[in-house]
């Protein structure tokens, strides 16, 4: 763990590492090298557990590189800074961005998204900017970063684009989540979709993303805003976030009915905006095919197996409907984050009610095992406060 000056040092400290495809994690020491140009050393103090983190686990992610550190979806304070950073220093509490914000690059630039091309190639392949990693175990084998953040180790270092400083008073163990789950869902509805007052809505899958889509419907005032689960323990989740109706889409269905169906009919027609927050494909078609002819517009959040493709009657889209797709809620993390968080301390916004177990970093796999339990929305990881497993 860090000494008195950690600052151009290599760190040792606890993480967990993917060594294989559908295996658990290890908990074990790792070796943390100095951030160096343009990178940042965080301290990470709370992280939780993403639904994509347990994809890639499972093998099917075409950019998953092992043996790596997974986590993006973390807050801490930043230990040390590399050469020419200027956006945050030693000391300020931050969030990791695994959508960067270069402020320069044509993406950046274009006003039209939130994705940055600064680092996404190197980020893809598991790797810093500058084709190599700060991790290695203490064989001394080569660790693999991940969407450039790796948040499943007490120390990380990132790209000094794909970190952003936050208020010190927001307390960390919450607004990790901002880091992903919340922003992702909420931005989808206010910024993607930009739902409108008495919009018509319904979100297929009641996670933390597909909840947070609800809480924006919500604030913008939809007039109905439906989940769609396969679980019944979210309909409790449904009317917490503010859905006006739940449907078990396996067994509120009348015989013979399809879920397309039941949405059309309960709408008039179809829904001026459907979500997809499960990653399925069969999901997605359901989802765009809801939607009402001449303007419904369907947004996948939900990320898909390697292999995997979309389908539907070209017909659905020359009759007006429209097929979309949203990156962390198409927000720039590094312009927008502070907003967010002003919005979580006004009461806004909510973050505290999407953490259901919080565990010590030490059970982090109990924590993707957590994931398949309804009941579950997100587990916070404690990293600086375990008892050391080492
Ligand atoms: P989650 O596992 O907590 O929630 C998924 C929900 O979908 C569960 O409630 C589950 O019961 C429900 N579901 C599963 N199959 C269903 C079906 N056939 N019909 C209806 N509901 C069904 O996941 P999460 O963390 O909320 O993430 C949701 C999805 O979004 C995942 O695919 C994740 O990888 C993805 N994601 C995308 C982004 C992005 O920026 N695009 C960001 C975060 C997460
Ligand atoms: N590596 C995957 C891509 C997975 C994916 O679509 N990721 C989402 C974020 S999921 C967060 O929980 C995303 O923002 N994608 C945009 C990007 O630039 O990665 C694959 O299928 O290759
Ligand atoms: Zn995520």
């Amino acid at each position: 763990m860090s000494g008195a000056s950690t600052e151009g040092k290599p760190i040792t400290c606890v993480a967990a590492v993917a060594y294989e495809a559908g295996k658990p994690l290890t908990v074990e020491e790792i070796i943390v090298e100095p951030p160096k140009a343009h990178e940042v050393r965080i301290r990470v103090e709370y992280t939780a557990v993403c639904h994509t983190d347990a994809y890639t686990l499972s093998g099917v992610d075409p950019e998953g590189a092992f043996p790596s550190i997974l986590g993006h979806e973390g807050a801490g304070v930043v230990e040390s800074v590399g050469e020419g950073v200027t956006n945050v220093k030693p000391g300020d509490h931050v969030i990791a961005l695994y959508t960067a914000e270069c402020q320069k690059c044509k993406f950046c630039l274009s006003g039209k998204t939130n994705l940055c091309g600064a680092v996404r190639a190197t980020q893809g392949k598991g790797v810093m900017p500058d084709g190599t990693s700060r991790f290695k175990n203490k064989k001394g084998e080569t660790l693999f970063h991940f969407m450039g953040c790796s948040t499943f180790s007490q120390y990380t270092v990132v790209a000094d684009v794909s970190v952003v400083a936050v208020d010190p008073s927001a307390p960390l163990e919450s607004i990790c989540l901002l880091g992903c789950g919340v922003t992702t869902g909420y931005g989808a509805a206010v910024k993607t979709a930009d739902v409108q007052e008495g919009d018509t809505v319904a979100v297929f899958g009641g996670g933390t993303v597909g909840l947070s889509v609800i809480q924006g419907a919500k604030l913008r005032k939809a007039s109905k805003i439906i989940l769609v689960d396969i679980n019944d323990e979210k309909k409790k989740y449904a009317k917490e976030f503010g859905a006006t109706d739940f449907i078990n889409g396996r067994t509120d269905l009348k015989e013979g009915q399809t879920i397309v169906e039941k949405l059309i009919e309960m709408t008039d027609g179809g829904l001026d905006y459907t979500f997809d927050c499960t990653g399925n494909t069969k999901v997605m078609r359901d989802a765009l095919e809801a939607c009402h002819k001449g303007w419904g517009t369907s947004i996948i959040i939900g990320v898909a197996a390697a292999g995997e493709e979309i389908s539907t009657r070209p017909f659905q889209l020359v009759t007006g409907r429209v097929w979309k797709g949203s990156a962390f809620g198409g927000i720039k993390g590094r312009s927008e984050m502070g907003g967010l968080i002003e919005d979580y301390k006004k009461g806004k916004l909510k973050v505290d009610e999407f953490i259901t177990h919080r565990k010590p970093f030490a059970e982090i796999n109990e924590a993707f095992e957590n994931l398949h339990s309804g009941e579950c929305l997100r587990t916070v990881l404690d990293l600086q406060n375990s008892p050391c497993i080492c």
